[in-house]
C-alpha cells in the first residue's frame, strides 16, 4: 500500500525498493488526506503510515525496513562493496532519520515549482549536508548514481529529495543538479511521475499545491 504518487514521498522509497527487486505485489494507491491521518491508511497498516507492503504471508512497514526486505530478494540492490555497502547504508538510515528541517520546508510535490521558496535556515542546513553526502559518494563512484552505474537502495532513499529540489529549485552544485537529473530520469521515477500527475484532480490538497503552509 503506498500513498498517492502527487504527495507521498516515503511511498516512493518503498514503491521503487519493490519495483528494483521485482516483487510480484497488487499495488493499493490510498490518496493522502493531509496532517497524517489518512482512515483508510490507518486502518489497513500497523504503524498507520505508508509505504506498507504484503509479501509471501510477511508484513513489512518503515520505508527502511522495506528496501532491506527487497534486499533480502535482490542483494544487487546495495552496493557490492563491504565499505560502499556500509556508506549506503549510513546514508539511506541518515535519510530515514533525519532531514526535518528539508522536509518540512519543502514538502514534496510531485506536480508543482515552486522555485525559490521554502529556504528556511533549517531547510539550507540538511540541504549542504545533503550535497556533502552526495558529492562524496559521486567523487569516489563516477556516478550517475550514487554508487556508480547501478541505482542502489540509497538512490531510493534519497529520490523524493532529488524530486523536491525539483520543485523547489534551491541553489545547488552543478554536480548535484546532474544527479538530480540522473535520478529523475530513471526509467522508475519517470514513471513514477508520469502516474502521479495521471491521478484524479479530487485528489489534491490545496495545503500541499501552494509554497506557503
Ligand atoms: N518513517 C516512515 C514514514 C512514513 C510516513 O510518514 N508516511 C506518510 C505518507 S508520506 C504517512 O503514511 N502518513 C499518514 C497519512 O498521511 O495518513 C517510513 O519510513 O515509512
Amino acid at each position: 500500500m503506498i500513498g498517492n504518487k502527487r504527495y507521498s514521498s516515503w511511498s516512493l522509497r518503498g514503491w521503487l525498493a519493490v519495483r528494483l527487486a521485482g516483487l510480484d505485489v497488487e499495488e493499493v494507491v490510498v490518496p493522502l488526506a493531509g496532517g497524517g491521518a489518512t482512515p483508510g491508511v490507518r486502518a489497513a497498516t500497523p504503524s498507520g503510515t505508508v509505504p506498507y507492503l504484503e509479501h509471501d504471508g510477511v508484513r513489512i512497514w518503515e520505508s527502511l525496513a522495506i528496501c532491506e526486505y527487497c534486499a533480502e530478494h535482490a542483494p544487487r540492490l546495495w552496493p557490492a562493496e563491504r565499505p560502499a555497502r556500509a556508506l549506503a547504508r549510513s546514508l539511506a538510515s541518515e535519510m530515514h532519520a533525519g532531514f526535518r528541517g528539508l522536509r518540512s520546508a519543502m514538502f514534496f510535490n510531485a506536480g508543482r515549482e515552486f522555485p525559490g521558496a521554502g529556504r528556511t535556515p533549517d531547510a539550507l542546513a540538511d540541504i549542504a549536508r545533503v550535497e556533502r553526502a552526495w558529492s562524496e559518494t559521486l567523487d569516489a563512484h563516477g556516478g550517475p548514481f550514487l554508487f556508480g552505474r547501478d541505482f542502489t537502495l540509497a538512490d531510493a532513499m534519497f529520490a523524493p529529495v532529488a524530486g523536491r529540489f525539483l520543485t523547489w529549485r534551491p541553489d545547488i552544485a552543478a554536480r548535484s543538479r546532474d544527479y538530480v537529473e540522473a535520478v529523475r530520469a530513471h526509467p522508475l521515477v519517470d514513471r513514477w511521475y508520469a502516474e502521479a500527475l495521471a491521478e484524479p484532480e479530487a485528489w489534491r490538497l490545496p495545503a500541499y499545491e501552494t509554497p506557503g503552509r
